[in-house]
């Protein structure tokens, strides 16, 4: 059975004694559900998945969801987007820089991800971590005065914010990229379908502002809760190795990609993505 040993009083677990390369029996499975809910970050060492085995683990939490960037997918498997700075006779084997602000993944869409699952097949000697921070637990340190004021509002995000006003990425994104993606509206705190916690689901990628603020008012709430989710104190730090597979919660958390890694230095990652279907 898998072995559950937290990393930081926040959030963040290890799972050891598992091959997710073989099916996982239901009692198995179910203890990293449970691992993946109270942690909302699960990181298993060692692991060699081909893309198969990556999809049917990840399938077991729900149906995979296809990236936007239809041109990093993996040639065969729509549903693993590739991040990499690795480029092979001129072509780039993914999206370099990929995620390199906080985020969750695609709250741009109108049904956001559950999580996502990504396997390391190459990282560099030094550098290329990972950071996560816990949206309940930010929630959670909030004064109640606050936190009822932020349930009562509603964001807007958007896919193109990230790549146009903050200028994140060294590769273009083509306008019709963006068309496909229009701007979407989320609760800015969600409760958390299988802990009942309340998370707050704004992120400097893709909220573009607070529905009803002016801009002025928007960016002053939205960078107090960037900061406050943040704090460094609260946030968990990754550092690949080669075969680690990391699972989030993006109902739960921020992420970041670290760009600090030597350009040369290969980095290439697999990732899957899980739809959150709303149960009943
Ligand atoms: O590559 C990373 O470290 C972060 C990737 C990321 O942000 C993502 O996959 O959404």
């Amino acid at each position: 059975m898998p072995e559950i040993r937290p990393v930081t009083p926040v959030l963040g677990a290890e799972v050891a004694n598992v091959d997710l390369a073989k099916p996982l029996s239901n009692a198995a499975f179910d203890a990293i559900h449970d691992a993946f809910n109270r942690h909302s970050v699960l990181v298993f060492h060692d692991q060699a998945l081909t893309p198969e085995q990556h999809i049917e683990f990840s399938r077991r939490f729900g149906p995979l969801m296809v990236h936007v960037f239809a041109e990093d997918l993996l040639e065969g498997y729509p549903e693993i987007y590739r991040l990499s700075n690795v480029v092979v006779d001129g072509v780039r084997q993914g999206r370099p820089d990929a995620g390199q602000y906080w985020h969750s993944d695609l709250t741009y869409e109108e049904r956001p991800s559950l999580g996502s699952v990504m396997h390391a097949l190459e990282v560099p000697a030094v550098g290329g971590d990972t950071m996560f921070c816990s949206t309940a637990h930010a929630f959670e340190q909030l004064s109640p005065v606050m936190q009822k004021i932020l349930e009562g509002l509603t964001a807007i995000h958007e896919f193109g914010h990230a790549f146009g006003r903050s200028n994140t990425t060294s590769i273009g994104v083509a306008q019709e990229t963006l068309d496909r993606r229009p701007p979407v509206e989320h609760p800015v705190v969600r409760v958390h379908p299988a802990t009942g916690r309340k998370c707050l689901f704004v992120n400097p990628g893709f909220t573009v502002k607070i529905k009803g603020m002016s801009d002025a008012e928007s960016d002053l709430l939205l960078g107090f809760l960037y900061r406050h989710m943040t704090r460094p104190e609260w946030v968990l730090r990754h550092k690949w190795c080669k075969g680690d597979v990391v699972m989030w919660d993006n109902r739960a958390l921020l992420h970041s990609g670290v760009g600090d890694y030597d350009a040369s230095s290969p980095r290439h990652m697999h990732r899957t993505t899980i739809e959150d279907v709303p149960s009943g």
